[in-house]
């Protein structure tokens, strides 16, 4: 069973999403075991401060590297032969991707680390394996973050999705965005579903699904198509496509 720490001074901020739906059902079937600590109960500091002043100056706080290091020989202590993951959220960290959420879901123990305030001392970042970004946008800690990547991995572990090809046909694992999806009624208000899906032709539905997976990445996100390798199928609809004049 994969094993997931967080640290984190908001550990309230985790329960709705970690226990709902999905992740919750997860963690009942012992497929993941989550477990959320406050570090700051792991301050030494008699106000059980775990933020400090720069040295130098400037503004804001900065995490102190003691509780987080204690934070972690703790776990170390509890879990002494996992092979850890230890993730530290900052916005100037490494992008997440699918890949990395692939990635992570192949490993035994993952640690997050989440900060809040203005940053980290930088001590901490010899603590880790991995400094890890969700995007280019500042949140007011990491714990959104962690959140997103553990949703991200632990819905990619065996068992976890009651339809194993769910994941496997997802956007970005592909790398294509998914096709258009419809369900009935097969016309609602003057909106019809397209006749190729209503003839349970097998052949003739998954090559309408390619090219429209094709289509929607070639609108939505022609940078994905730069890395991606093409059949000659693919590279012929994707001719097609650019031929059209309407889309
Ligand atoms: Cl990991 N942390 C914070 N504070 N902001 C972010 C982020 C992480 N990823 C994107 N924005």
């Amino acid at each position: 069973m994969m094993k997931i720490d967080v640290l984190t001074l908001f550990p309230k901020m985790f329960e709705g999403p970690l226990n709902e739906s999905i992740l919750g059902k997860a963690q009942a079937k012992e497929l993941v075991e989550m477990t959320v600590h406050n570090f700051r109960d792991f301050s030494t500091n008699k106000h059980q401060q775990v933020d400090d002043y720069p040295y130098g100056g400037g503004a804001g706080m900065l995490l102190k590297v003691q509780p987080i290091a204690d934070g972690l020989k703790a776990i170390d202590a509890q879990h002494p032969t996992t092979q850890k993951r230890i993730i530290l959220l900052d916005p100037a960290g490494q992008k997440f991707d699918q890949a990395l959420a692939e990635d992570f879901s192949k490993e035994e123990h993952l640690v997050f680390i989440c900060g809040h305030y203005e940053g980290y001392d930088e001590r901490i970042r010899s603590l880790v394996t991995d400094e890890v970004s969700i995007g280019d946008y500042v949140l007011t800690g990491g714990e959104l973050a962690a959140m997103t990547m553990i949703d991200a991995t632990v819905r990619l572990l065996p068992d976890v999705l009651g339809n194993a090809k769910s994941a496997v046909t997802d956007s970005h694992s592909t790398g294509l965005l998914e096709h258009p999806h419809y369900t009935r009624p097969a016309e609602y208000e003057g909106m019809k579903v397209p006749e190729v899906l209503l003839n349970g032709h097998h052949q003739k539905i998954e090559e309408w699904r390619l090219k429209e997976s094709l289509r929607r990445t070639y609108l939505r996100r022609p940078d994905m198509l730069e890395t991606l390798e093409l059949t000659p199928t693919m590279e012929k609809y994707l001719a097609e496509i650019t031929n059209e004049k309407e889309f």
